[in-house]
């Protein structure tokens, strides 16, 4: 019979969970107790007194399949059996992509589960790991859990393991861990029914015949078996519709980021007359999307207010949208259809766990965050495979490209004419001053170029559903023409400091929709690098990356 150990240990400092989870360097999770300081702190956490919480339970548990994915779980397996939890549900091979994890967690009425990813983080020995603890409604921990989590970890002593075997994870089947049930099940199953539950696979399924083109790119990352089950398989898109469709340790040496600078083969497969009609990718976890048409490239911003303007297409959304959610850096582009539906526009710190409560409420429908996140109240997580389906779905109903859909919503609405500037890996301390000297600055009457301040401030938000507040979300310039530039630190990194840059201006003339960002927005970017003397204070005269 498999003994319980209590092991002594003691506390790792910096063990606080950032936008979206614990992230670190593999080689941080793989020092001894690292990872059992963390986990035996969530269960401590969640377990209430004496862990009685737990008794009886289930937990899931699965991840984006990168390097460490599969002796992390083995040690969370042996630690839940450990500490009293009756069944854990793993996704075969230990995969299950974040939103099918919120998917699977909801579905079986679990408490809640745990997520191993760092995301969009490169992965390999020397690379990212991460992890994250979601509640039974689905959703990533909301920050008073989360900092539940961390106080705990800074005072934990003991964890408690199951001297076992390691389990079987290739095989679907239920097996005994000590007083335990691992139920090993398919991790795609019950995603792709709920994805069929809510948009119209037939209209799609006709359009593909029709000779629709598409190509998906997984990035080596989670995403592939879950793309070529729904697209090829059950919407009988092409073979070899889906690229990099096998998940991979080290995503292939990649950077799974669906961006234009990340997503580089998908970026090529769109360019040209001959090129698909479509075009997606998705991120290492899967609940990130990037959407092209031929030669056209969607904002995430302008892809949220697209969906939601042509929601009533889609079955599952065909009664309407009961609000619009947004985090604060995301354009105001999805507030002016809300506007248009006479619905709510909420404007949230950014990180899904934001958009928890609001979902739960029935306050929103549609949220979405400039960082290629997009996703319903179908799951408590951004959805990547969700807005490419809901794409198809708006493709096949209103059979025009990419690029008339999106012309037509500029027309109609005015374009927000966006751009995010990320500085990567610059010093921690000159990232911290330079955010220190912003806040200190009172802007307000004050003209920059062709632009006069209105007011500036560091965002805090009151949730509207629980009253709890969350302060210094991101420093706002804001000018009297709703023009704006937004400046936050980076939550999710592992190494020094990444400062991002956000920038905005409305354009309501039709003639000038066509302009590059860049170009349209070049006089803002000088401000916004001038006001936060990036060049000064970083020694960088140009980001790492825009998108
Ligand atoms: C980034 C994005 C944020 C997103 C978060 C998690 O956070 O900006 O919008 O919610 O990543 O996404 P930050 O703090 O680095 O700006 V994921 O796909 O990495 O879980
Ligand atoms: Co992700």
């Amino acid at each position: 019979m498999a003994a319980v150990k209590t092991i002594a240990t003691t506390p790792f400092s910096g063990q606080k969970p950032g936008t979206s989870g614990l992230r670190k360097k593999v080689k941080v999770f793989a020092q001894p107790n690292y990872l059992e300081n963390f986990v035996q702190a969530v269960f401590d956490s969640i377990g209430g007194e004496s862990g009685g919480q737990i008794a009886g339970k289930t937990l899931v548990l699965g991840g984006d399949g990168r390097y460490h994915n599969r002796t992390a779980i083995q040690t969370i397996l042996k630690m839940a059996a450990a500490n009293g939890f009756a069944r854990v549900m793993v996704g075969r091979g230990g995969i299950l992509s974040t939103p099918a994890a919120s998917c699977v967690i909801r579905k079986y009425k679990t408490f809640g589960g745990i997520i191993l990813s760092a995301s969009h983080n490169p992965g390999g020995p020397d690379e990212d790991f991460g992890i994250k603890y979601n509640i039974p409604a689905g959703g990533p921990a909301p920050e008073a859990i989360t900092e539940a989590i961390y106080a705990r970890s800074l005072v934990i002593d003991s964890y408690k393991t199951l001297e076992a075997a390691d389990v079987d994870l290739d095989t679907l089947g239920t097996r005994a861990l000590g007083g335990m049930e691992v139920q090993v099940f398919d991790p795609v199953a019950d995603y792709a029914e709920l994805m069929e539950s809510l948009f119209d696979f037939s209209a799609i399924r006709a359009a593909f015949a029709g000779g629709l083109r598409m190509k998906f790119d997984a990035m080596h990352a989670v995403t592939g078996p879950y793309a070529t089950e729904i697209l090829e398989r059950r919407l009988g898109a092409a073979a070899g519709t889906v690229m990099n469709g096998t998940p991979l340790e080290d995503f292939g040496h990649g950077h799974p980021d669906p961006n234009l600078v990340h997503a580089h083969d998908l970026v090529e497969a769109l360019t040209g007359k001959d090129a698909p009609d479509f075009g997606a990718a998705s991120d290492g976890d899967g609940d990130r999307n990037m959407i092209l048409g031929r030669d056209f490239y969607v904002t995430p911003s302008d892809s949220l207010a697209v969906l939601a303007a042509n929601a009533t297409l889609c079955p599952g959304y065909a009664k309407g949208l009961k609000g619009i959610a947004r985090s604060m850096p995301t354009s105001a582009a999805p507030d002016r259809v809300a506007a248009k539906l006479g619905i709510p526009a909420w404007e949230t710190p950014t990180g899904w766990k934001f958009f928890g409560t609001l979902l739960d409420a029935g306050k929103a429908t549609f949220c979405g965050e400039e960082s290629f996140g997009t996703g319903s109240d179908h799951v408590r997580e951004k959805d990547g495979l969700w807005a490419v389906l809901a794409w198809l779905n708006v493709l096949a109903a209103r059979r025009q490209s990419v690029a008339d859909i999106v012309t037509a919503h500029w027309t109609e609405y005015g374009r927000n004419v966006y751009s995010r500037h990320d500085y990567e890996g610059i010093d921690s301390a000159a990232a911290e001053g330079l955010m220190e000297h912003l806040r200190g600055l009172s802007l307000k009457g004050r003209k920059l170029g062709a632009y006069t301040v209105a007011f500036n401030d560091d965002f805090a938000y009151t949730d509207p559903v629980d009253g709890s507040v969350s302060k210094k979300q991101g420093i706002r310039v804001v000018f009297e023409d709703g023009s704006r530039v937004v400046f936050r630190l980076s939550g999710t990194g592992t190494e020094g400091a990444t400062l991002r840059v956000y920038i905005e201006r409305y354009e309501p003339d039709a003639s000038k929709h066509h302009l590059d960002p860049q170009v349209a927005l070049a006089d803002l970017i000088k401000i916004a690098r001038d006001l936060a003397e990036i060049k000064a204070r970083t020694g960088r005269t140009e980001p790492t990356v825009i998108t």
